[in-house]
This record gives C-alpha cells, structure tokens and sequence, in this order.
C-alpha cells in the first residue's frame, strides 16, 4: 500500500532523497546524509555542515548559524539528526534558521503499537499493521519512512506488537522470528529508534517445556536467561521488552501467589547483563467483576497492588501507568500512582489512538489532555512536582524514566485514517521532547508543515484542533462519568451498555443520582492521593467540575459552581457541543480549494461521520437522563422523553434550576 510523506510532505518531494528505498546495513549515517541532502534541496544558498560532539547531552543538539553557514552539532549521531529536523522544521515554517540549543525532556520517548502477528491491529483505526502481515515480519521502505516521521519529531524507541501477545506473537523471541527481527531493529535504529518487543509471561510453558511461569521457579528463571541471550544475540540493539501481566486474560506472577515485583525483576535480571529495559504494565486489575458488588472499585486496582511494591523493583524495571486509573477515558483524574511511588522508576501511557475519543472518525486533538497530566501537580516530592518531573526522571535522577503512547497508526495511505488525527502522532513527540510547548505552537506546527503556508487555511485547522477535545468531551460523557459508550468497540452511546457487566465500569444513574461515591465516605478512591489533593478530591465542592461524577454520586439537582444544576449541565453541554461542532466544520468549508482535494474530500466524509455520531450522542444521552429523572431542559430544546406528562419543567423562577 502507498503512503503518503504527512507533515514531511515538504521534506520529501518525489524523485528527491526523503523518499528514499530500504538499503539493509545503510545506518545512521546514511540517514544523516539523505537529510542533510534535503536540507540543501531547501535552501542550497546555506553551507551546511554536521559534527558530534561529546560537549553535548547525548541525544541533544545546537544548531548555529552564521555568514550563510550553517552548523549542526550533536552529542551523537542521533542528536545531529534531531538537530537537522530542527533546521528543516524551521525551514519549511518561516524560511530560515536561527540559533537553538534543545535537549529532549524525557529519555524514553516510545510508541506502542497494539499490531498482532496476522496483521490486524488491536483498537486499530486505520487500516492493518505495516509492521506484521499473514505472521510475517515487513521491513521495507515504509518502515524507513516511519522511522524518519518519528525521529523528527524526537519519538526514539517503539514496541512493534500489541501488549496482548497471542501465539504467534509469543514466537517473535524465537529464529522463526529473529532474523527479520534484527533487520527491523536496523532499519529504525537507522532513525535512532530503538526497538523493544512485547513478549508472553507464559513463554516459560509455551514454548519453554516448563509446568509453570512462577517467576520463581529455578526452570522458569533458566528459560529466560537462555532465552534472552539467544535474542541478545540475534538482535544486540533491542531496547528490551515490554509486558502486561494479570490483566484481561494476560498470564502473570498472580497465579503463582506471586507479587507484580516478583514477575517485573525476574525478566528483568534476565534482561540486565545486555543493557536491556522491563517495562512493567500497570493496568492490572479484575476484569470479572459482579457488578452488584458495589464495594469493589476498579480504579482503586493499580494503586492497591503496586503502591506497596514501591522500592522493591530493580532499577532496570520501569513501571508503565496508564494516565488516569481506569482506561483511557475522555476525562479521567491522573493516576494517583504518579502521587505515590517515589522510589520506582514510572512511565506514563497515553493512548494516541482515538479508541474512547472517536476512533480517528471523530477529531480529537489530545495535545491539551495530555497537557494537562503533564503539569498535574503529584505532591509525590515537594509542593513543585509535576508529572511531567516524574517522568523526565527530575527526583531520581535516572534516565528508566518517559512516556509511551499507544500508537494511532496503520497501512492507510495516510498512516492515521483521520488526516487530523496525525496531529496526535506528531503532537505527542513534540511533547515528549519539550513538555513545556503549548498546545497552540505544535498545532501551528502542525498545520503549517502539514498543509503549506496559507494563513488562512493554518488559522481554520488550528481552531479545529484547539476546540475538537472539548467539543467531544461535551457531546460524549458530562462530568468525568466515562464509560456510556458501546461495549466491546467502543464507539458511539450506549448508556447502560456496561452497568450491569463484569468490567468495572458503572455510573450506577437512578431516577435522583448518578456517580460512584469513591470518597472517604465511599470506595476511599479519593483518598489514594497525597495531601493536598485527596482533601480536595474528597468534597464534592472542591472537587475540580469536569470531574465531579467521577469521584462522587451526587443527585440531578446539585448545583454546580457555575450556577446551573447536574441536569442542566448535561443538556447545555449537548446541545452546545453540537452547535460548536456543525460551526467547525462551516469554517472548514470556508478553505475549499485552498486544501489539496484528496485530503478535503477525507477530511469531509469524517466530518460527516462524526456530526452524524455527536447527535446520537447527544439525543441518546440527553432523552435517558430526561426519562430518569423526569427533569426536562429548561431551555426546552428537543428532548426525546416520550410523555411530557412524565417531566417536570424547572421555572426560570426557581433558583435551583437556573442554568
Ligand atoms: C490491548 C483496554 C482496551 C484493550 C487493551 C487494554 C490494554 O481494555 O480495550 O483493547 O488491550 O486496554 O491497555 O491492555
């Protein structure tokens, strides 16, 4: 399938270098050379020249510019690379260089793609894998153009295979696998992204002969050891590995009555004499609950079983925690495991691929959400800490420390189905290497690399990016509540689709209240964090708006800081959203013809997808909370509530129900 080059559309012009074939063994240096040529190719007026050197962090870079010349030094060969991205950046955005002097925040800047070995693609939103076909590995051109798009936006490691390794995939540590393999970790390491691999707590018994997987159990630990160097071998630039254990279905140290800990350190022991990293999933929790038990709190799972682990992982081990506690959902607080591990390395995951944000039909510009976990204040060190800190390795000083995202891309021609949701990709680089760049400079970055120079055309996609989360979160789910979703694929309403399944995920709506009450009065959820914030959490009138039905149950009338009830705060933001999104895509309309037609066209057809979608949403979610409560909309706006008999109208008199 072709590709297309998105935001390095500039940058690689055909029959010019940028689109260049797979040359197997060409390295770093001929990637640094193809660049370097494109960059001629934008400006042959400059003299430019590279240089590594060990003045500099290793992964960081300095461009200077004089005299027509230009110098770009590196603190290795990565960092030159990121420094000839820099030049090239500026180039296409403003048409010169200047001086800069950048280093990345986070050592570990990865993408996790959820690819299985037949192909497909777990929560995949845009066609098939392109690293996996009909179990075979592919390493060819478009690898190497995946590379280049990650490096140049700094994203220097990625897992090619989804964290739920079935079989064919538990082979990927085996010489069905490893050779290509090898030639997969040559071609990214020729952009400077290292690779790492999911693998299969259960391989011990899989593949191994063992009778168990107990991580302490002398075979078991033998067949790692033995299995690692053989992998070693084969592949010596592996980045590690990557494991989800004792979750959904997964094999893990549970079984055994063993700890997290005791199955994170065994694989990583293995891994340590090659320079390997573990990276030890946190989402584990119980998918089979009775939902009548309304004791048990899913989102009390990760912290109850890692917090008391802290300090006990060895230092090659870093944790992976997912950004809120449950499940990427539109609106979630921030894990509170970012609060309370002080002596283990943490990375954080954030979920590029849209799959409760819209699935890539929907836009949804993430930049801001993650923004929003990234200066999440953990009071985990001091009053100052951030999660950003946590995660750059700040308090520990270690460099087993970043930030992963699941990864939104496939073999469509556009790599990301949505030509917006490419956005993300970029975006999350972007972030990962500076935290600190706002969500307004990479989206103008975005759009002018990926759209050309014309103001207009940039200002529109930027105000569709910047609006498109807060419109999806007011048309979707009020108030942090999660979870109204369709079961099993996620896209569209379904309001008491999972109320009364196995998976942990309730609103528990009656006719008075919606909300799980997970204060100290409650599930204690709240009180997992540190002071300030579980007093804050605790109260449902310090309790930040957008995520009050998260943390409390709390009835229909409730008044909110704005003035308006629960209720009323539900259709305003329906309707609102709707409106706000039908405006977007007028002003979208506007730059007909100033966007090239292919990418108009695709943009339109989502459009139309997700409008169609939103107003589901919102007459889905607005006619079952009218039912419930029998409290109509006092603005009166079209409610599907069957008999008006049924509903009580709140008067504009009465103060609680102004809105
Ligand atoms: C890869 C959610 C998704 C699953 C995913 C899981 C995870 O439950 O729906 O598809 O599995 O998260 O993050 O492991």
């Amino acid at each position: 399938m072709s590709y297309e080059p998105i935001w390095l559309k500039k940058a690689t012009l055909p029959g010019k270098p940028g689109f260049s074939s797979y040359i197997p063994g060409e390295g770093i240096e001929g990637s640094i050379e193809r660049e370097l040529s494109v960059l001629h190719d934008l400006r042959e007026d400059f003299v430019w020249s590279v240089m590594v050197t060990e003045a500099l962090p290793e992964e960081g870079y300095e461009i200077l510019v004089g005299d027509g010349k230009v110098d770009i030094l590196g603190g290795s060969k990565a960092g030159v690379l990121y420094g000839i991205f820099d030049a090239m950046r500026q180039l296409i955005l403003t048409d010169t260089v200047v001086p800069v002097s950048e280093r990345p925040a986070c050592p570990l800047r990865m993408l996790n793609h959820w690819d299985n070995a037949d192909g497909s693609i777990e929560r995949g939103y845009s066609g098939n894998s392109f690293f996996f076909r009909n179990r075979e590995l592919i390493v060819d051109d478009r690898t190497l153009f995946y590379a280049r798009l990650c490096a140049s936006v700094g994203i220097n490691a990625t897992v090619i295979n989804n964290v739920n390794v079935h079989e064919d995939a538990t082979k990927l540590i085996t010489d069905e696998y490893l050779p290509k393999l090898r030639e997969m970790a040559e071609c990214l390491a020729s952009y400077g992204v290292k690779l790492y691999i999911c693998i299969n707590f259960a391989a011990s018994m899989q593949l191994g002969g063992c009778k168990v997987s107990d991580p302490l159990d002398p075979d078991v630990i033998a067949y790692w050891e033995k299995a690692v160097a053989h992998v070693y071998e084969a592949v010596p630039m592996l980045g590690g590995f990557l494991v989800k254990a004792d979750s959904e279905g997964r094999p893990g140290p549970h079984t055994y009555g063993r700890t997290q800990a005791d199955g994170a350190n065994m694989l990583a022991r293995a891994l340590a004499p090659y320079g390997g990293k573990l990276i030890w999933r946190c989402f584990v929790y119980n998918c089979s609950q009775d939902w009548r038990d309304t004791t048990l709190d899913r989102a009390c799972a990760a912290y109850n079983y890692f917090h008391p682990l802290d300090g006990q992982f060895d230092d090659n081990v870093i944790l992976q925690v997912k950004n809120g506690p449950v499940d990427f959902q539109v609106r979630e607080p921030v894990s509170p495991l970012f609060c309370g591990m002080t002596q283990t390395n943490l990375m954080l995951e954030v979920q590029a691929a849209q799959e409760y944000t819209g699935q890539q039909k929907h836009v949804c510009f993430l930049v801001p959400m993650w923004k929003d976990v990234l200066r999440f204040h953990t009071y985990a060190y001091s009053e100052n800490d951030r999660v950003r800190d946590i995660i750059c390795g700040a308090h520990r000083k270690s460099e087993n420390c970043g930030i992963a995202a699941v990864a939104n891309t496939g073999d469509d021609e556009n790599w990301t189905g949505s030509d917006f949701a490419a956005a993300n990709w970029y975006g999350f680089g972007r972030l990962a290497w500076n935290p600190s760049l706002s969500a307004e400079q990479i989206a103008e970055e975005w759009a002018g690399l990926t759209f050309g120079d014309d103001k207009e055309v940039s200002a529109v996609i930027v105000k569709v990016l910047l609006a498109s989360y807060s419109i999806y979160e007011r048309y979707t789910v009020p108030l942090g509540i999660g979870w109204m979703c369709q079961p099993n694929n996620h896209y569209g309403p379904n309001v008491e689709g999972y109320e009364y399944d196995r998976w942990g995920t309730y609103h528990r709506a009656s006719h008075s209240a919606i909300g799980v009450d997970r204060s100290s009065r409650g599930t204690g959820y709240a009180v997992q964090y540190t002071e300030p914030l579980a007093k804050l959490y605790d109260d449902p009138s310090t309790t930040p708006t957008e995520l009050l039905l998260f943390f409390h149950r709390l009835p229909y009338n409730y008044l909110l800081p704005n003035g308006s009830t629960l209720i009323q705060h539900i259709y305003d933001t329906h309707f609102e959203a709707v409106d706000e999104l039908r405006s977007l895509i007028a002003s979208v309309v506007t730059v007909q013809g100033l966007i090239p037609e292919k990418e108009y066209t695709r943009i339109m057809e989502r459009f139309a997808m997700q409008l169609a979608s939103a107003k589901e949403w919102r007459d889905r979610i607005n006619t079952y909370f009218c039912r419930i409560s029998g409290i109509g909309d006092a603005k009166r706006r079209k409610i599907y509530a069957v008999s008006e008999e049924d509903i009580t109208y709140p008067s504009d008199a009465d103060p609680e129900y102004t809105s």
